[in-house]
Order: C-alpha cells, then sequence, then structure tokens
C-alpha cells in the first residue's frame, strides 16, 4: 500500500465516522425531543402534577401518635359523603393489607412509609405513588366499578419485596355506607 492510498482510506473512515456520529446526535435530539414533549403533555393536557404541598411525618413515632396510629388507619366515611383511606407500607407488607373503598365516590389516599421507600401501585387505575419515610404522600382516586385490584409495592425495598401485596377492595356505595354507619375504620382485612 502506498502512502498516498494509505491518506485516502484514513479521509474515507472519518467520513464514515462523521456520518455514523451526526446519525446518533440525531436520535439523541429525537429522542430528548420526545421526552419533552411527552412531560408536557402529562403535565398540561392529562393535569399530572406533583403534590401542590409537602407534608411531612416522623416515621419513629408513627404509631405512637398523629395520623396513622394504628387505629386511625383503613378508610373512613367524611362528613361530605367523600372517602379518605390512611395506610402505611413496610418491609414487607401494608396496613391494612385489604382496602375497602365504595364505588363511585371521590376518595382521597393518605399513605407513608414506616421505613424505607416503598410505592403503592393499584392494577387498572392510575394510581401510582411513591411512599418515602418522613413524608405523606396523597393521592385522589375513584372507581367507577365494583371488584378486586391488586396493590404491589412498586419500589424495590429489599429481599421481601416481592411478596409486598396488597388489595383493594371496591364494594357497593350503599353497602359501604352502611359498613361506615358504626363508625371507626373499615378495612377488608380477613374478608
Ligand atoms: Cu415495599
Amino acid at each position: 500500500m502506498s502512502a498516498e492510498q494509505a491518506h485516502s482510506d484514513g479521509s474515507a473512515s472519518a467520513e464514515v465516522a462523521a456520518r455514523v456520529e451526526r446519525r446518533w446526535a440525531t436520535i439523541a435530539v429525537i429522542i430528548i425531543v420526545m421526552m419533552a414533549l411527552l412531560a408536557a403533555f402529562a403535565g398540561i393536557h392529562r393535569a399530572t402534577m406533583p403534590q401542590p404541598r409537602v407534608e411531612t411525618t416522623d416515621p419513629s413515632r408513627l404509631h405512637l401518635s398523629g395520623e396513622f396510629v394504628e387505629s386511625n388507619l383503613g378508610s373512613v366515611l367524611e362528613a361530605n359523603g367523600n372517602v379518605t383511606v390512611r395506610a402505611i407500607g413496610q418491609q414487607y407488607s401494608f396496613t391494612p393489607a385489604c382496602i375497602v373503598v365504595p364505588s363511585d365516590t371521590p376518595i382521597t389516599l393518605r399513605a407513608t412509609s414506616a421505613d424505607v421507600v416503598h410505592g403503592i401501585l393499584i392494577q387498572g387505575t392510575n394510581v401510582n405513588t411513591m411512599l418515602v419515610p418522613g413524608y405523606i404522600s396523597e393521592q385522589l382516586m375513584r372507581f367507577a366499578k365494583t371488584g378486586d385490584y391488586l396493590m404491589p409495592c412498586q419500589e424495590f425495598c429489599s429481599f421481601g419485596h416481592e411478596g409486598m401485596w396488597g388489595k383493594v377492595k371496591v364494594i357497593d356505595k350503599a353497602e359501604f355506607a352502611d359498613r361506615a354507619k358504626g363508625g371507626g375504620r373499615l378495612s377488608c382485612v380477613g374478608q
């Protein structure tokens, strides 16, 4: 191979490299633009916003006093007809493990973690929130139909994570009102 040939081979491969680099740069820019459009779509059109306020709690004292003591966990029918559900995630279960709620009713889910980061996801719905120790996660939800929904922990929280499942049981509105008459907090644990 003469010196001249080697030189032209070198510039040809430099051209190929430049072309490949431009192609990948274009793909990267397209991906960034698509992600920005998706974020704008979710935020503006679907109104998916981060929680408007930050509420904190002391994870080491959850069981002693305040909103998340054991006797206050579960579902409660509020005076205005809405339902509030309070729950805790801990390694490796949710309390209550079975949440009972009425259909066709505005529901506020309030939950936190007693130890590490967990997550609540209700299958077949867009309910999906992280449970961070020290912070209260709040999510609004509404179920059109009665039925059972699985509620797995969706954040890897250590070796028992795959066994961390809960359930949401959506029952008829009238039946829920009837059960709520006695006061107290409702759940479907053991049912
Ligand atoms: Cu977990």
